[in-house]
């Protein structure tokens, strides 16, 4: 591939203050969260949208809700650029946030100078890309890849208790006509991403800057334990049915599979979300749902976790005389991404200067949901003690810029490639 170089004027600065002013868009109270759908979201949309306008983009909104500014002529293939602006519950100001705002820097550079792409360009905020609908998420690169029917769609309620359908009218989607929003395999050139990496290792190696060789899969189920509700006092030990017991049984089960050698060397599992009834002191637990969610980057183990847990599930059910139901709600496989996307992105690096540090993903992204239809690469950026989902989410101006002129170069080096 032609290695075209001519920088595009990035300003850090803007990314960093569009950063900032997104990031009040909070509940006050746990700042800084922005889910999906919620007031706050709303609000923050809109003054995005005024961005977008104001970079030179024409704006629209998809039938997903998804935010899309473009330039450039409807003639010219496509490359995309984009990430999510949606939090976690207590999450940070970068996860998702710098890559939007990164995007919208290079469209805005690119409008203030001369510079002329053979490509048109589409920057892309994807909506609920955090598990805010968990079954659904993400839902925006989601739907764009085909993935989510209008039924699926229909059937869902939000957490702030919107029917789905109704919360994506609200962003100015069009939930009946979702099939709009899907894009044909190969209809854009290229999707870019630059992301935080959300864990320490370009911290520990004193690098700014690290290209995405593939994205580990989350698969989450979603488990009921239903024992009974009885006296804590008068109801002898080996007369339970104690529903949240088994449940600890079961967390610390996920954390023994994936530690163990079937799993490494980059096996996670969490349970992260868990509901007790009636929770209270005294009242011996009846019933307990929760999420179990498992990773990585190999395949074959995932499988073999998932049919483990189910196994142990049984067990654990048959012995304590309890009622059990798992459903594995979110199945994804891991991603490796094209090796033109890697190179444009490598090539990138060196032209500017950096070390060219090829890693894996072990969060997931919109990338991984694009990738089946779209060439996808990605990008990543150190943060400060690779903390993420958590308020103390952090990355420094000489960080982003870096990023963005990697974002920016990787992105000539694939317009320069024959379209
Ligand atoms: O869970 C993830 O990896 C992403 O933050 N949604
Ligand atoms: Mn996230
Ligand atoms: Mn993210």
């Amino acid at each position: 591939m032609q290695n075209f170089f001519s920088e595009i004027p990035i300003k850090a600065e803007r990314i960093q203050a569009d950063i900032e002013a997104i990031s009040r868009f909070t509940d006050p109270d746990v700042p800084f969260t922005r889910r999906a759908f919620s007031p706050q979201y709303l609000e923050s949309r809109a003054w995005l949208a005024m961005q977008f306008k104001n970079a030179g983009l024409s704006v629209k909104v998809d039938a997903a809700g998804n935010l899309i500014g473009q330039m450039g002529p409807e003639s010219k293939s496509v490359l995309m650029m984009g990430s999510h602006t949606d939090t976690v519950q207590g999450g940070g100001r970068f996860d998702g946030i710098l890559g939007v705002m990164a995007a919208l820097e290079v469209a805005r550079a690119l409008n203030e100078s001369s510079i002329e792409l053979n490509h048109s360009l589409e920057i892309v905020d994807f909506v609920c890309e955090e598990p805010t609908i968990v079954n659904l998420s993400p839902l925006g690169s989601r739907i764009m890849a085909g993935d989510v029917t209008i039924t699926e769609v229909s059937k869902a309620i939000t957490p702030f208790g919107q029917s789905l359908s109704d919360a994506i009218a609200d962003l100015g989607g069009n939930p009946s006509q979702l099939n709009t929003a899907v894009r044909e395999p190969g209809s854009i050139a290229g999707y870019l991403e630059l992301h935080i990496e959300q864990a320490p290792v370009l911290e520990r190696e004193s690098l700014s800057v690290g290209v995405v060789t593939a994205i580990a899969a989350p698969c989450r189920a979603k488990v009921s334990i239903k024992g009974s509700a009885d006296h804590a006092g008068a109801t002898m030990m080996n007369e339970r049915k104690d529903a949240l017991a088994a449940a600890a049984e079961l967390i610390l089960l996920v954390e023994k599979i994936t530690t163990s050698p079937l799993m490494s060397p980059d096996g996670v599992g969490t349970v992260g979300w868990l509901e007790n009834f009636p929770n209270m002191a005294n009242v011996i637990p009846g019933e307990v749902n929760l999420t179990v969610e498992i990773r990585s980057t190999q395949a074959a183990p995932l499988v073999e976790a998932m049919n483990e847990i189910d196994q142990a599930l049984d067990e654990i059910s048959e012995r304590r005389g309890l009622e059990v139901e798992i459903e594995w709600q979110h199945v994804e496989t891991p991603v490796t991404l094209p090796l033109q996307m890697q190179e444009a992105v490598s090539q990138a690096c060196t032209s500017l200067g950096f070390p060219v540090k090829k890693m894996p993903s072990r969060a997931s992204h919109d990338a991984a949901r694009l990738a089946p239809i779209f060439p996808a690469g990605m990008i990543f950026i150190r943060c400060k003690e690779g903390r993420s989902h958590a308020s103390e989410e952090w990355a420094s101006l000489e960080d982003i810029a870096d990023g963005a002129r990697v974002l920016a170069q990787s992105l000539l080096n694939l317009d320069s490639k024959a379209t």
